[in-house]
């Protein structure tokens, strides 16, 4: 993990991409949960409901076309969190996955709301969205975030620049 995280850091900053290191003191449990976003022309995530602990790590995927995972709250899905984690629009690819992975560290075991924020065609009311740790038993169920989704237009971004990331890490796919 201890690697893997140098590794990381090594490629951002080699690739000079964008990224923003979370001010975090969390001891990483090496484990990493892989979500793949937009798989076989699909608006969704896969998995879009996972079970992590304090210290994972998730890695996103991105598969065609042009798509973001951004944190929302669960009472207003479609809408980023303030201060919230976002990969930016940093995975456009046409006919394979991109090159990089957006990875961030599961810093709680709160629930972890989160969906794509590509205004065109509607991914985020269409049920591109997904949850980390969530709480069934509190009635705040993905369902539920799906439900409220599907009324809902993204109308704005974590941030003007399209390609801004935040609380994580853009760093090669690998293997390559
Ligand atoms: C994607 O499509 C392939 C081929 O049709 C299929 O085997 C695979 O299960 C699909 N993956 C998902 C996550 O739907
Ligand atoms: C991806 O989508 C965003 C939001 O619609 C847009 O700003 C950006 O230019 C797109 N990127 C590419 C490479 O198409
Ligand atoms: C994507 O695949 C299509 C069909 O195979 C091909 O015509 C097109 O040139 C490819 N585009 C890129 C950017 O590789
Ligand atoms: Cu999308």
């Amino acid at each position: 993990m201890v690697n893997f995280i140098s590794i990381a850091l090594a490629a951002g900053t080699f690739f000079g991409l964008t990224m923003a290191i979370p001010a975090t003191h969390i001891r990483p449990t090496g484990v990493v949960h892989q979500i793949v976003a937009g798989i076989n022309n699909t608006l969704r995530f896969v998995p879009d409901n996972v079970i992590a602990a304090k210290g994972d790590m998730i890695e996103v995927i991105f598969f065609p076309k042009n798509h973001t995972i951004t944190q929302s709250s669960f009472d207003k899905p479609c809408e980023p969190l303030k201060g919230g984690v976002s990969s930016g629009f940093n995975f456009a690819t046409m006919n394979q996955t991109a090159p990089n992975v957006f990875t961030f560290v599961v810093e709680n075991t709160e629930p972890f709301w989160f969906y794509c924020s590509q205004p065109v065609g509607d991914h985020c009311k269409k049920g591109m969205s997904g949850v980390i740790n969530e709480k069934a038993h509190s009635g705040k169920t993905l369902a539920k975030y799906k439900e409220i989704a599907s009324s809902r237009n993204v109308t704005n971004q974590p941030s003007k620049n399209p390609t801004k990331s935040k609380g994580g890490w853009i760093v090669p796919r690998f293997p390559l």
